[in-house]
Formats: structure tokens, C-alpha cells, sequence
């Protein structure tokens, strides 16, 4: 097995947060292989960074030459150097082998300590943005690079070019700092100003995105993205890091490098965003709502389309199946638009009675639930596949039809008892995930005796 090479010329972190442990989880998560050369050790925990010892030169320039030797690399990224030392030989080692790096111009850290001696300011101005790539600075650092005010949308553009200037070919400015509802990054390639916007994600301060973003573009370019698809889906997949992050100490979140989370599908409109984020916020309540029992043989599918869907493409669900596991609710695949074709009908065609039922999932059926969904109060249609015609496309389609005509108003609730190898099923209808979740709730509070 061949793999791509990315290198980390960075700070470690003990709590593992940030720095070279999370540019080399960020590397694992796409498949790269990571290898690294340490500048500076940090003691730190999620509260505070208590200490930071640097590296003697020495051995971060023994570190490169060791590695330069032998390995094949893709593509490097600089984080935390510390002072003008450092910043001056990794600049001329690199610049010794041709080298482009990303540099995150680490300066303060997500608590708000200082992670440079001032004096890295003019070396990395000087010596390391002329031979790089790309930089990728928040507010703060554009500000002590530019030597200006970053306030409002224009700043922003004035800071890229000044940036520019000082030689990086891409200028990535994250624009988390400003208090937006949305987070809007702009990159910049000397013509082009390319944003890039995500939903801020609520009361989150998330200790080492910065050394993810930046180690996820290197990893994407070492696996021979372009620089701005690399931005493009390095945000999106720090995005879902940053919104499963998780708490390990007693202070910051940090962010979950997991393979298993769930990443927004790239290229999306707002509309389909939000469409996807309203879905995966439900799933996630549903796998710890929903007792196991409601699971039907085949799984469980979730959907929600976008205003107005015409096609299967503009509905969104899980790729794969919600399924049992030890008697566990578990999300199987991802979420994702085109995903799902039964419930995907059966959304089409009830919003082809009615545009605002957007959302179904469907359930295991039995007689019980059928009948607690009507004591429930719940209008229940249903279909019986004995009656379809056997030209019939899609049996979704036609059942759901069928049953909102033979009831002649679009049901809560639309069930059918199967036939031979086709499991009985309940579908719940609804106008969003959030008011199927109502529905679920009264169905399991209904149960309890
Ligand atoms: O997030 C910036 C950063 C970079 N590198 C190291 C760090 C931090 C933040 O704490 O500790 C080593």
C-alpha cells in the first residue's frame, strides 16, 4: 500500500488538542501518512498552557535532515515556531529544498495564551511567507501581520492583499473572530477573492481548529487537490470535527479527528445545508430517543427534502441504513442528498399533494403501533400491495398516493402489511425532522403504560 506524505514542522501539545498530535490525527483522518519534526514542546492542559521549552535548533534542523533523507514528501505545513530562530532555519531548510509549505502562523493560543516571542512576527513576514504556499491566518495574526484593524467585511479584502503581498501564493483569512452568525474564511490568490461560509456552531471554542484547517489543507494537497478544493473541504470536515467535538478535560472542547463523524457533502447551497444540518441534529436525537424495537428488519431511513424537490437528489438522507446493534440505535453510512430512494418517494410524492410534508421516516410496524398512532390522535392512511398495478414504477410512490387518495387528505401516518419478502412498515410523516421528532416522542410516550 502506497501512501501520500505530509510533514508537521510544529509545537506539540500534551493535551493533545492541537499541534503536531492534531496535525498528525488530521493526516490519519484522510488516509495520509504524517511524519513530523517537533520546534517546541508545550506543557499544557484544556485550561491553561503552563509551559513552552523550545527545541534547540540542533535537533529541529537534525528532525528535517533525518526526514528530507528519506522520505518522499507531498506536502508540509508550519504551526507553532515559537520565535525568530526557529521561524529563520525551518525557513532556509525549506527553502534549501524547494519546499512551499502551509504556515499557520500560530500566535496565541484558544485560551488566550501567547504561544510566540513578538520577535516571530517580522521572520515569518520576512522569511517564511515569501516561500509559501498558502497562509492561513485568523484575525488576530492578519492584524499583527498587516499591522492594521480588522473590523468589518472590507478590512478583511484590505488585509488578503496586504497579506498577499508579502509572497504566499493563497491567502486563507478565517473570519471566525468576527461575530458573524456565519463564519466566512476568504481565501485569495492575487485576483480572486474566494469565500468560504459555514453556520457558526453555538458556544463552541474549540481548541486546535486552527492546526486542523490548516493540517487537513496540507493532507488534501498532498493527496493532489487543487489549493482551493483543498479549503473547500478541509472546512467542511473541520466543521463536523468542531460540531462533534468533545470535552476531555476540565476546560476547552477539543475537536473529534474521528472517521465516523459526520461531514457536510461538499458543493451544497445554504438551502441544502441547512437542510442537511436540521436532518443530522434529528438523527442524532433519534438514535438516543427511539427504543431499538421500532427498528424494522431492513433499518430505518430518515429523510428531508429541499424546498420544492422535484428529483431524488433533492432529498436528503442516510446513505446506508439507521440500524440495531445490541439493541442499540446505530447510524450506519452518511447523510447525504440522493441517499435514499423509498422514503425519498414517498416524501416526493406526498409534497406533490402538499410542498410543506418535506420529512418521513419509516418505523417497524405492528398492530399495536398502528393502533397507538390512532389513539394518539394521528389521521393514518394506508395502502395494501395486492391492489398495485403491475406496471407500477415505484411501489413508494404509488402506495403513498394511494393511500392519501383512499383517505382524501395526506395522513401523520401511512402503513402497509407487506406481502411475500416485503416487511409490513409504518412511515411517519411530517413537514420537517423536528416535527417528526414530536411525533416519534408522543408515539414512545404513548407506549409507556
Ligand atoms: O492552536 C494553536 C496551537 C498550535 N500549536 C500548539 C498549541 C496551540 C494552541 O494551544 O498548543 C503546540
Amino acid at each position: 500500500m502506497e501512501k501520500k506524505i505530509a510533514l508537521s514542522i510544529a509545537g506539540s501539545d500534551s493535551s493533545a488538542g492541537a499541534g503536531i498530535q492534531a496535525d498528525l490525527k488530521s493526516f490519519s483522518y484522510l488516509g495520509v501518512h504524517g511524519i513530523t519534526a517537533v520546534a517546541c514542546i508545550t506543557a499544557q492542559n484544556t485550561q491553561k498552557v503552563k509551559t513552552i521549552y523550545k527545541v534547540p535548533i540542533e535537533i529541529i534542523e537534525d528532525q528535517l535532515e533525518s526526514l528530507f533523507e528519506d522520505f518522499s514528501i507531498a506536502a508540509v505545513k508550519t504551526g507553532m515556531l515559537y520565535d525568530e530562530t526557529i521561524a529563520g532555519v525551518v525557513s532556509k531548510k525549506l527553502k534549501s529544498h524547494h519546499i512551499k509549505p502551509v504556515v499557520d502562523p500560530v500566535m496565541v493560543a484558544t485560551s488566550g495564551d501567547a504561544l510566540t516571542d513578538h520577535s516571530i512576527i517580522s521572520s515569518v513576514k520576512q522569511e517564511l511567507l515569501p516561500q509559501a504556499l498558502m497562509v492561513t491566518a485568523n484575525i488576530p495574526e492578519a492584524c499583527a501581520l498587516t499591522n492594521m484593524e480588522i473590523i468589518q467585511q472590507k478590512d478583511v479584502e484590505k488585509a488578503c492583499k496586504k497579506i498577499y503581498k508579502l509572497g504566499p501564493k493563497y491567502v486563507l483569512l478565517k473570519g471566525g473572530h468576527l461575530q458573524d452568525e456565519k463564519v466566512t474564511d476568504i481565501l485569495y490568490n492575487g485576483k480572486q477573492f474566494y469565500p468560504f461560509t459555514l453556520p457558526r456552531i453555538p458556544q463552541k471554542k474549540a481548541h486546535g481548529s486552527g492546526c486542523t484547517l490548516s493540517a487537513l489543507i496540507t493532507g488534501l494537497l498532498a493527496l493532489g487537490e487543487s489549493p482551493v478544493t483543498a479549503v473547500m473541504k478541509a472546512k467542511h470536515i473541520v466543521w463536523g470535527m468542531i460540531q462533534e467535538g468533545y470535552s476531555p478535560g476540565k476546560g476547552s472542547d477539543v475537536l473529534n479527528h474521528s472517521a465516523t463523524i459526520q461531514i457536510p457533502p461538499l458543493l451544497q447551497s445554504n438551502e441544502q445545508f441547512l437542510v442537511w444540518l436540521q436532518l443530522k441534529t434529528a438523527i442524532d436525537t433519534i438514535l438516543s430517543l427511539l427504543p431499538s424495537w421500532y427498528i424494522p428488519e431492513v433499518g430505518m431511513n430518515f429523510a428531508y427534502a429541499l424546498p420544492n424537490a422535484k428529483t431524488r437528489n433533492d432529498v436528503c438522507a442516510v446513505d446506508g441504513r439507521i440500524t440495531k446493534q445490541k439493541e442499540r440505535l446505530s447510524l450506519c453510512g452518511t447523510i447525504n442528498f440522493g441517499a435514499s430512494k423509498h422514503v425519498a418517494s414517498i416524501i416526493l410524492a406526498a409534497m406533490s399533494y402538499d410542498v410543506t410534508i418535506r420529512s418521513a421516516i419509516n418505523i417497524r410496524y405492528s398492530q399495536k403501533t398502528v393502533d397507538l398512532c390512532r389513539q394518539i390522535g394521528f389521521t393514518i392512511g394506508s395502502f395494501d400491495r395486492m391492489n398495485e398495478p403491475p406496471d407500477t414504477i415505484s411501489t413508494m410512490e404509488w402506495g403513498t398516493k394511494h393511500a392519501i387518495t383512499l383517505l382524501g387528505r395526506l395522513p401523520d401516518v401511512i402503513y402497509d402489511t407487506g406481502s411475500v419478502g416485503k416487511e409490513p412498515m409504518v412511515r411517519i410523516l411530517g413537514k420537517n425532522p423536528d416535527e417528526i421528532l414530536l411525533k416519534i416522542q408522543k408515539l414512545v410516550d404513548a407506549q409507556i403504560p
